[in-house]
């Protein structure tokens, strides 16, 4: 059952409650009407018509008001209502003693037993108390109504069942249901609208209610037609009995009720009590952690989470996660995520980026794992824990950085431009292309250090770094591998002329003069060349033979250009 149907199952308990109120000053005001104006109409009816006993009737209109004045919310200003229908309560009580000097049947029994309970309602601390009691009231109502309803002879005219019966059963039913339904929300009236096993079993406890008495009912008239009860002890005995039993089913029900109920209440206290403290270890967690549906919507999110990526709880709630991820770890991400459904992994641990609400791309360690359904295993959602790593990837990728370059010019250093040698042999002999490989040396680099000093030789090392990049295409390589010596590797040529006219090109550009600390400088720099596959295959062979092409162009007079096996 929803939440949703268990109120308006609530608001029907009421204002049921309400009407029976009602209903019950409306028989009472009928048999007294009949009594006061000694209306016929019922005799015409039924020969052997009995009103029942005018303070019977008096006592149902009170009940009636009892009861309407309890409907009233508790508060401060109707708890004034509350007292005078438990004054009311005690009054019918006092009523009833005079009755009783009369008589004392079962009726009389059950109006004590009203009064009792109308005083008890919404008491504190006296809820099961009441609610057994209104059990019994229930019981006894029909008990009444059924021996009437069985009674084969209802027209031949029998002294004991009378109309009257009929009011009594169908006034204490009504009382019972009333007082059950004035607390709709508390008690064992609670189970009857919970979804639980304690709800399911007090449901189907009501057609064993109700069979009870109408089975004793049953039995009273075909005692009485067998003679069974051949003296009134006899039904004095049967009355006892089946009041005993009657209280010993309405206990017996009202504890096991009580006992599912608290065990309910308990098990939803802790529950509650386990939520709270979930959502709180979660909102004070340092680190980042949301509930994510199956298709990526932010279910919950914590206040670490939203303080990372920017966004607000109401906001992140609105969006998917794949929303918030680079578009570059998209795809590792949801693929992790289908296989924790599929049960392929248990854990989807990988490191990614969010996009912050600002633009800033932040890097997250996530840790995600599936919950699923205890009983079914059906999936239901992921649990994410999300860490921030940026100052981490940027300390790394610094490392990296520096691992791989020349921390003077920022350009690659040896270790970098083995691994891209490396990958273009590969990828030349796969597709037979031509490579260059230029060994490039300023000259007379060390008068400039002598001169002007070392300071002006690093500029002059950086400036140069990034002319020679600027005549450089973005798929070529260009190194520096010790002091002014530079390595350049150049990709897919389409001859081995085409080397030198790039060599050409660069001695061009670099015999152009520097401005350095206010100091015009001219260098100018040699460069020798190999190339793949002619000169050799291997890339220490290449190196070697661009090395040697150099040193023959140094002493060919400088600032000039010299392939490995002459052109
Ligand atoms: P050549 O034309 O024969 O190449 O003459 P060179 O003066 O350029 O001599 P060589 O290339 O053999 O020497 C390079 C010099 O560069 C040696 C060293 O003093 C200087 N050097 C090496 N590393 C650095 C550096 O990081 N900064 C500076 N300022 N100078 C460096
Ligand atoms: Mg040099």
């Amino acid at each position: 059952m929803s939440r949703r149907n268990n109120l308006t199952l609530l608001s029907f308990f009421k204002s049921a409650s309400f009407v029976m109120s009602i209903l019950i000053i409306c028989i009472g005001m009928l048999v007294l009407s009949g009594w006061l104006f000694n209306i016929t109409l019922f005799k015409s009816i039924s020969p052997n018509y009995v009103s029942m006993n005018s303070e019977y009737a008096i006592i149902f209109i009170l009940i009636g008001i009892a009861l309407l004045l309890q409907q009233t919310h508790f508060t401060k200003q109707s708890s004034i209502y509350l007292i005078i229908g438990k004054w009311i309560a005690i009054i019918i009580f006092g009523l009833l003693i005079t009755i009783t000097t009369h008589s004392i049947t079962i009726v009389i029994l059950n109006f004590f037993l009203v009064s009792i309970a109308l005083f008890l309602v919404k008491m504190k601390n006296t809820l099961y108390i009441n609610q057994t009691i209104n059990t019994f009231i229930g019981l006894i109502g029909l008990f009444i109504l059924t021996t009437y309803l069985f009674n084969p002879d209802i027209h031949a005219g029998s002294a004991s069942l009378t109309t009257a019966s009929v009011y009594s059963g169908i006034c204490f039913i009504l009382i019972s249901l009333s007082l059950f339904f004035l607390q709709p929300s508390s008690g064992v009236m609670s189970l009857f609208i919970s979804n639980t096993s304690g709800g399911s079993v007090a449901r189907r406890l009501i057609p064993v209610v109700i069979a009870a008495p109408i089975l004793f009912g049953y039995l009273q008239i075909i005692g009485e037609q067998h003679n069974f009860y051949s003296a009134s002890t006899g039904m004095e005995f049967y009355y006892i009995s089946i009041t005993l039993t009657f209280i010993i089913v309405t206990l017996l029900i009202s504890f096991m009720l009580m006992h599912t109920d608290i065990l309910q209440l308990k098990i939803e206290r802790e529950l509650r009590t386990s939520e709270e403290r979930f959502h709180k270890a979660m909102d004070t967690a340092p680190i980042g952690m949301a509930i994510v549906a199956l298709d990526g919507k932010f279910i919950e999110v914590n206040k670490a989470l939203c303080e990372l990526v920017g966004y607000s709880k109401d906001e992140l709630t609105h969006i998917t996660f794949q929303q918030i991820t680079h578009s570059d770890d998209l795809a590792i991400d949801v693929a992790n995520s289908r296989k924790l459904i599929e049960g392929k992994i248990h854990l989807n641990q990988i490191e990614k980026r969010y996009i912050r609400k600002n633009g800033d791309v932040i890097w997250v360690q996530l840790t995600a794992s599936l919950l699923r359904d205890s009983v079914s295993h059906h999936p239901l959602y992921f649990i994410t824990q999300v860490q921030d790593i940026t100052e981490r990837k940027l300390t790394e990728e610094r490392i990296r950085h520096l691992a791989y370059h020349d921390s003077l010019t920022n350009l690659p250093n040896r270790r970098l431009l083995l691994d891209r040698l490396s990958i273009a042999f590969d990828f030349a002999k796969r597709y037979q292309l031509t490579l260059a490989l230029m060994f490039l040396d300023l000259d007379k680099f060390k008068s400039i250090n002598d001169s002007l000093g070392h300071d002006v030789g690093d500029e002059l090392l950086k400036a140069a770094a990034v002319r020679l990049n600027h005549a450089l295409r973005s798929v070529d390589t260009i190194a520096r591998i010790s002091g002014d010596e530079f390595v350049i590797l150049l990709n897919g040529l389409q001859n081995a002329d085409e080397a030198g006219h790039i060599a050409q090109k660069i001695i061009e550009n670099m015999s152009q003069h520097f401005l350095i600390h206010g100091h015009e400088i001219y260098i100018g720099c040699t460069i020798g060349i190999s190339i793949y596959p002619n000169d050799g295959v291997e890339i220490s062979e290449l190196m070697k033979k661009a090395d040697l092409a150099m040193y023959a162009g140094k002493e060919a007079g400088r600032n000039q250009y010299q392939y490995f096996t002459p052109r």
